[in-house]
């Protein structure tokens, strides 16, 4: 029996053997588990393509005078970083150096980073893509409950419930293997477009509510009214579990389904209706996804979806919940090691004394050279080569100048650089940008753990060797703080030992894993965190008491207000964004791959035939999509299941395709979350349905760095 590693892509991390026949390209298949139970999307079917794919760097990349790359060996590439990453600092200080990294990295290379930045480069100055991700949610989740664990349940208690009420979540599209836990309850998908989700609830005698986007806090507290008029509170749990009620409901009081109606478009009668069915069902789950997080309200509207959970009575009760379905291989492991600005290790806060006096001992350092929390993502690379900000930056699996909101801004401060650092396996947009390139070795070429969507804590297994030529990140990391002087003993390159000292560091925090150990994970224990000793598990958390003091979990008073952005006479549509089946973000990985990119190979913006007619374009047509920030390409498909007032475009594409060309990073004021969900915008003509050239990427003229 071969042995198994988890897909290099989403947070449900589908099990899967990768082998390589003599002479042979390497395949992945499924392996049985059971979050995917046997399944994989065609991302992962197709995943291991990227491992022998031609577009797969071996070399690292210098910038030269001439403005190209050249091939040059690893002492080279790392002494060049090292010596112009001391200039910058001994120059500007050490928050002229700065990093970005990525909830697709691994709890080990999470961790080394952030100690890395926090102790090599002592900058304060580190953030990374789960900002763009689940943060909304995070925050929302430790303001009612006192801990963000994604899924604080097993992913198969879902397939036990009667009714699942899935906030902009399109996990048939987004994780299709999670469908299979989804088929027995009823489905209640709120989403502006008729997705294949939505498809699937109507199908199974769920319901489908289509509220106009950005209004979905209205929605929520039209639903907690609808409750509530109905004598539908659980009155007992309320008064038991919870604290805050009757605060909140005073925000909920005037959302009457007829008004809640006017706002977002969902019929009243549709409000009273899923009411009754959430509290009716004996076992019922509300789920959050991007669709209702990323905005500039986004924490409060998961607020009030949380709301209207505790009012039914379900988190922390067997066979019922709330929680938000995280995105990335690693997003909820990458989220709690230290990171993110505000982090330490084990979900610590940085700016707390005790929690710094623990990880600065496990690290052997003084608290006080600790530095204190930095920019949120979008305020990070927007700061970038700017008055006061960061001259050098170091990115760690992510390609922001895609997926980052308004990124022809995000483009233009990171040409305003003097160093861009990359770490790769591909020549991503922002690798393409930069100075100095770093080839790294994939997914089933390294060791380390994951943690997914459900807290899981999974094995990823070297099966494959990496090509001659490629360093693991975290020998990358290691190398880069020898070469600043840090003694090496501190930055261990080998995962088993990094992993120990997490432990370690962790211990004690509200994400303990201390208890994890790869013994476990191979000897196949189902481990979820908190793991506070070698037998510890905690599959379900909450059952006894919610993880604040009282151990009750708080209502937050939240109130509706309309998004960052209006329309008007000019940009009179919304346009939201999101995803397809077949790529992965901003398709740095997929747009590589020969049978996703023949599928798919260029944007498309979903349109209402009625809106087409309206901007006197046809199907197929190639549009503009044109913001009040930038304009991308687009080719159109014209929809009965849009709304007429919003248009939708995947972000999956790079150039003048770019959906972020026109997106809001108007920030929620918690989480720092951007607007991704809701710009203004209006649609052009752009050329006629066969315009050539429409996959092209513009040309780019190599950035004049130092
Ligand atoms: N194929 C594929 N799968 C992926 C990824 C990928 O890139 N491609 N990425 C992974 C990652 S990192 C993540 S975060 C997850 C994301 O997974 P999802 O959250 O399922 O993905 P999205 O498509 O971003 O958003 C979901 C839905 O939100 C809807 N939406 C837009 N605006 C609103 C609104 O105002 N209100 C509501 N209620 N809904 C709205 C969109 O129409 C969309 O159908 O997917 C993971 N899986
Ligand atoms: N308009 C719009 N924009 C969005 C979103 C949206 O819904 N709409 N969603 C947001 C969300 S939820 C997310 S998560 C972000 C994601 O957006 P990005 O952060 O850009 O994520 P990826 O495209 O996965 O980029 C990962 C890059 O790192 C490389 N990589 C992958 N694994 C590793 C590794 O282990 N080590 C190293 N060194 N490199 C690696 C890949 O080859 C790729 O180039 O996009 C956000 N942007
Ligand atoms: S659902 Fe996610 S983890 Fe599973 S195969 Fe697809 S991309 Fe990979
Ligand atoms: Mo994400």
């Amino acid at each position: 029996m071969s042995r198994a590693t988890h897909c290099p892509y989403c947070a449900l991390q589908c099990a899967m053997f990768v082998e390589a026949a003599p002479g042979q390209a390497p395949a992945a298949r499924p392996a049985p588990f059971p979050t995917n139970r046997g399944g994989l999307c065609r991302k992962g079917w197709t995943s291991a393509e990227l491992l022998a794919s031609p577009q797969r760097l071996t070399a690292p990349l210098l910038r030269t005078r001439r403005g190209d790359f050249t091939e040059v060996d690893w002492d080279t590439a790392l002494d060049h970083v090292a010596q112009r990453l001391t200039a910058l600092r001994e120059r500007h200080g050490p928050d002229a150096v700065a990093v970005f990294g990525s909830g697709g990295l691994t709890n080990e290379k999470s961790y080394l980073l952030g100690k890395f930045a926090r102790v090599a480069l002592g900058t304060s100055q580190i953030d990374y893509n789960g900002r763009f991700c689940m943060s909304s949610a995070a925050a929302a989740g430790n303001r009612a409950f006192g801990l963000d664990r994604g899924l604080p349940f097993p992913l198969p208690d879902l397939a036990g419930a009667e009714v699942v009420l899935l906030a902009g979540a399109n996990p048939a599209e987004t994780m299709p293997p999670m469908m299979r836990h989804l088929a027995a309850p009823r489905l209640i998908v709120v989403d502006p477009r008729r997705t294949a989700t939505a498809e699937q609830a109507l199908k199974n005698g769920g319901m489908h509510l289509a509220p106009r986007p950005g209004t979905d806090l209205a929605l929520a507290l039209g639903l907690l009214h609808a409750v509530r008029a109905q004598g539908l509170v659980d009155t007992e749990y309320v008064a038991a579990r919870t604290t805050g009620f009757e605060d909140a409901w005073r925000h909920a009081a005037a959302w009457w389904p007829e008004q809640t109606e006017q706002v977002t478009g969902v019929p009243a009668e549709h409000i009273r209706a899923a009411a009754r069915a959430l509290a009716a069902a004996s076992g019922a789950y509300v789920l959050t996804g991007r669709g209702t997080e990323q905005h500039a309200k986004g924490t409060d509207t998961v607020s009030a979806w949380i709301n209207l959970a505790l009012a039914l009575g379900l988190p922390g009760r067997e066979g019922s919940g709330y929680g938000c379905i995280t995105g990335q291989g690693n997003g909820q492991g990458g989220r709690e090691h230290g990171q993110k600005a505000d982090q330490l290790p084990g979900y610590r806060r940085i700016d707390d004394p005790a929690a710094r006096a623990h990880v600065a001992g496990v690290w052997g350092v003084d608290p006080a050279t600790l530095p204190g929390p930095g920019r949120s993502a979008f305020e990070l690379l927007d700061a970038l080569g700017g008055p006061g900000g960061p001259r050098a930056l170091l990115v760690f699996g992510s390609n922001p100048v895609v997926s980052a909101p308004d990124a022809q801004r995000v483009r233009n401060r990171l040409a305003g650089l003097d160093l861009l650092v990359t770490a790769d396996f591909v020549l991503s947009e922002t690798a393409a940008l930069g100075d100095v390139v770093l080839p790294v070795a994939q997914w089933a070429e390294e060791e380390g753990t994951m943690t997914n969507l459900e807290g899981r804590l999974l094995r990823r297994r070297a099966l494959l060797a990496p090509p001659p030529g490629v360093r693991t990140d975290l020998e990358v990391i290691s190398g880069l703080a020898r070469r600043l002087g840090q003694p090496a003993e501190r930055f261990p390159a080998d995962p088993a030992r990094v992993l120990a000292e997490l432990g370690a560091a962790s211990a004690g925090g509200a994400a303990d894993y201390s208890g994890v150990s790869l013994e476990r994970l191979e000897a196949g224990e189902e481990v979820f965190w908190p793991v506070p000793d070698a037998h510890a598990t905690t599959p379900r958390l909450f059952l006894d008491s919610f993880a604040h003091p009282d151990g009750r979990a708080r209502f937050a008073p939240v109130g509706h207000r309309p998004p960052a952005e209006a329309v008007d006479a000019e940009y009179p549509l919304l346009a939201t964004t999101g995803r397809v089946m077949g790529h992965y973000q901003s398709g740095a990985q997929t747009r590589r791959i020969r049978e996703l990119a023949g599928a798919q190979p260029e944007a498309f913006v979903e349109v209402h035939p009625d809106t087409g007619a309206r901007s006197g374009l046809a199907e197929g047509a190639l549009a503009r999509v044109v913001s009040r920030r930038g304009a991308a390409l687009a080719r159109v498909r014209l929809t009965e299941h849009a709304r007429p007032d919003t248009v939708f475009l995947p972000f999956h594409f790079a150039g003048e395709q770019a959906a972020n060309n026109l997106t809001n990073p108007a920030l929620d004021p918690t989480s720092r979350m951007p607007e991704f969900k809701v710009s203004a915008v209006r649609l052009e003509p752009a050329g006629p349905p066969d315009a050539p050239g429409a996959a092209a990427e513009p040309a780019r003229a190599a950035p004049p760095h130092g």
